[in-house]
């Protein structure tokens, strides 16, 4: 099966992003992998008209945390999306999967209590290896695909405002 490479996109279905703010939440564990995530992600903002002032970066522990980060940023901060950043990677002891079930259910669960997008920029992986192919290497960089998700669901969301109703 071929491997989607995660930077590769149309450029011309992606929105431009000018008016657009976006937060992007990062975690400290495996900064190796999140700080070239984080990198993907903003230079594909700003290379889709995200101005900079326009981009809101916060850090946190550890990929657990991205929940209650993006949950603070919606509730308190108007931007139009959140961006969350982590890699979990499979060590000895059952942390990982309750990092991974908690993260994906929790993203999943603020995104639809504030009705706004939140990002799951969150790579899972059983090595570092992995984790570096989708970090910038052969399978591309999930931060630009979060970046260009971010997109595609804001002008998602602005599109449903201006529709008719039933
Ligand atoms: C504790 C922990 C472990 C074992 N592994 C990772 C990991 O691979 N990636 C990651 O982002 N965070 C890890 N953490 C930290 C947790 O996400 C969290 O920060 C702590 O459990 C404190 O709540």
């Amino acid at each position: 099966m071929k491997k989607t490479n995660l930077s590769e996109y149309n450029a011309a279905g992606v929105p431009n992003g000018k008016d657009f703010r976006i937060a992007i939440v990062a975690a400290e564990w495996n900064p190796q992998i999140t700080d070239a995530l984080l990198k993907g992600a903003v230079s594909t903002l700003r290379d889709n008209g995200v101005m900079k002032k326009n981009i809101l970066v916060h850090r946190v522990p550890g990929t657990f945390e991205l929940t209650t980060a993006a949950n603070l940023l919606l509730a308190r901060t108007t931007v139009d999306a959140v961006i969350c950043i982590g890699c979990v990677i499979q060590g000895e002891t059952r942390h990982f999967e309750f990092i991974c079930q908690a993260v994906s259910q929790g993203i999943t669960n603020v995104a639809v209590k504030h009705g706004r997008p939140v990002i799951f920029s969150v790579l899972t992986c059983d090595t570092m290896e992995q984790a570096l192919d989708r970090a910038g290497g052969k399978h591309g960089n999930k931060g630009v695909e979060g970046a260009v998700t971010a997109l595609k669901m804001i002008a998602l969301d602005r599109s449903i405002d201006f529709e008719l109703p039933f």
